[in-house]
């Protein structure tokens, strides 16, 4: 990086990178990533060059408790995306710990299988304790990641209050993930999720209480039916890629729902709803 004091313009053009970028080359990508990270005057150059950009692509947000599985559910969507042909952008967000790399560094070795996938844009992106951090970076993430064509973006982050709400407030879908044993229905009620999930996934169904935690989920979003679409409850169990493509087929049938989705796209729509292959 050749920025200095927030405020020095030099080091490839930023209009070269776009351009780049737009043909797909995951190096402009990820440079164009770093600066709008990096704030200051090239990443207002970069959000300048790309205001046309966004709302292409199906942002998908996923949030939950820490350690539910976001990240292995995550991965199992971009494999699941990426053998449809899909061009996938995945934004891991850490509003919590900033210094620590944990997260970070866990997400990237779940995230490991993807990484030399040229249709595949992967980043971390921390907050660095900031408020409203997601809410500054993020969207200019996803008018980079818009622009290099990906069909879907994922965002990950930890369901911890208002990040959450940033990340609904950036996703045309959000998938709020819990698993058996976390206090399942209860702390999804106290977290506010029940107003904000599209889709709830009920993830390590491997393990016990899994039938329960359906159950009382169910109960709830009972009690609370909102609007036309009727928030569905999926079990699945990522760490072995099981529901997968269930999560696929309602994120899409969400995001036709929401009538987001462009006439040129609604080809691949179709593909997507009707031709997921069984599992049996
Ligand atoms: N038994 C079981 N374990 C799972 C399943 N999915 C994920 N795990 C494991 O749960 C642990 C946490 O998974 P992650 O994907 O890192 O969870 P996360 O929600 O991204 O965690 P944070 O980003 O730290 O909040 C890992 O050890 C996974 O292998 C599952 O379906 N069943
Ligand atoms: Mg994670």
């Amino acid at each position: 990086m050749c920025e200095k004091g927030g405020e020095r313009v030099t080091g490839p053009d930023v209009a070269e990178l776009v351009a780049r970028a737009r043909a797909g080359e995951p190096l402009a990508v990820g440079r164009l990533l770093s600066l709008v990270e990096a704030g200051g005057a090239r990443g207002r150059q970069v959000a300048s060059a790309l205001a046309d950009d966004g709302g292409r692509a199906h942002v998908v947000g996923l949030t939950g408790p820490p350690g539910v599985g976001k990240s292995t559910t995550t991965s199992a969507l971009v494999a699941a995306l990426r053998a449809r042909g899909s061009r996938v952008g995945v934004l891991a967000v850490d509003p919590s710990s900033p210094f620590s790399g944990g997260a970070l560094l866990g997400d990237r070795v779940r995230m490991a299988e993807h990484a030399e996938d040229p249709g595949v844009f992967i980043r971390s992106m921390a907050t660095r304790g900031q408020l409203g951090g997601l809410a500054g970076a993020t969207p200019q993430a996803l008018r980079v990641l818009d622009a290099a064509g990906c069909d879907v973006v994922l965002i990950e982050t930890v369901g911890v209050g208002q990040s959450e709400v940033d990340v609904v407030a950036l996703a045309d879908t959000t998938v709020v993930l819990l698993a058996p044993g976390m206090g399942d229905g209860v702390q999804a009620a106290k977290a506010g999720v029940l107003e904000v999930a599209d889709v709830f996934v009920v993830n390590k169904a491997d393990r016990d209480g899994a039938t329960q935690a359906v159950r009382e989920l169910r109960h709830m979003i009972g009690l609370g039916e909102r609007g036309e679409w009727r928030v569905p409850v999926l079990r699945t169990v990522a760490s072995r890629g099981d529901g997968s493509d269930k999560i696929l087929i309602r994120l899409f049938e969400n995001f036709l729902k929401r009538k987001k989705w462009f006439l040129r796209n609604s080809t691949r729509a179709a593909i997507f709803v009707f031709a997921v292959p069984s599992r049996n």
